[in-house]
């Protein structure tokens, strides 16, 4: 390892720490866009063709024979734009009721698959899932404008027209915290100035994945061979005050510390990878 010799101590971790960092960022970038373009197959293949060419056996078919192109996701999946006035014909036509998301009692969400859900309450619009990766299979039919995290991220993909990214939240039938990625479907194709009234008017629908962060993180990690060397943490930074842990144990530890910035390409969400030595000089 010429990096013990060559560099100080304090180097050798900034360039460790920076090289898993820009890792972690650049794979998370390769994925977003494969989900960008996935968004943009379900407007071509699914809105643009009539009837649809796409229908759950395809989505799902496809989706896991290009899952090697989204590295760090754990799914995908598509929930449909439903206005109140629509849900009755929706639920006819597609044979099922749109499902409430559970997020009071996690415990029981575990056990919750979409056959126990409860019906979504009446709402002025709802997200139903109406096409998933076979990872992800137990979302379908639930209203993703029912879980804060989700709904946030889908009022702001539509408004914005760009992918954007929850706060660690803990996903569905996951022990684990972990971010949603989405981006508006549109019925037509909008220019980049078009303003956030026309986005939500022209929105059919919401294109989202799923990252498991600690599993995926130290997935990345491992094929690096370091972790006798250094000790990892990523966080979300967002509010610099109260950051939240998402990968690694939660450390005491005051010795040499590299902090290396990460970026996920939502600029409303602030992320840090924090580097230390695990063995003291
Ligand atoms: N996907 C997977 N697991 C989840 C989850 C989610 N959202 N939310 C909570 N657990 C279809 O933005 C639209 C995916 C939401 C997309």
């Amino acid at each position: 390892n010429y990096g013990k010799f060559a560099f100080g101590r304090n180097q050798t971790l900034t360039s460790m720490c920076d090289e898993r960092a820009r890792m972690l960022q650049d794979q998370f970038n390769v994925s977003m866009n494969h989900v960008h373009a996935l968004a943009i197959l379900v407007s071509t293949f699914h809105h643009g063709k009539h009837p649809s060419a796409i229908d759950q056996k395809t989505f799902g078919e496809y989706t896991e024979r290009t899952s090697f192109e989204r590295p760090l996701t754990s799914g995908v999946a598509y929930a449909l734009k439903v206005l109140h006035s629509e849900r009755e014909q929706f639920e006819k036509q597609i044979g099922w009721t749109i499902k409430k998301m559970e997020t009071e009692d996690q415990t029981l969400v575990q056990d919750c698959t979409p056959e126990n859900l409860d019906p979504a309450p009446v709402q002025d619009e709802y997200a139903p899932v109406i096409l998933s990766q076979e990872t992800v299979s137990h979302i379908v039919s639930i209203d993703m404008m029912s879980g804060k995290e989700d709904r946030e991220n889908i009022l702001r993909a539509r408004a914005s027209g760009k992918g954007v990214l929850t706060s660690p939240f803990k996903l569905l039938k996951s022990n684990h915290l972990g971010v949603v990625l989405t981006f508006a479907v549109y019925n037509t194709d909008l220019p980049p100035d078009a303003t956030p009234e026309q986005r939500i008017e022209a929105t059919v629908g919401y294109l989202g994945a799923s990252y498991d962060v600690p599993s995926l993180v130290e997935k990345l990690l491992h094929q690096l061979a370091s972790k006798q060397t250094i000790v990892v943490n990523v966080y979300d930074t967002t509010n610099a005050s109260a950051p939240i842990n998402m990968y690694g144990d939660e450390v005491t530890d005051t010795g040499l510390l590299r902090v290396s910035s990460l970026d996920f390409g939502d600029p409303s969400r602030k992320h840090e990878m924090h580097c230390r030595f695990k063995q003291k000089p």
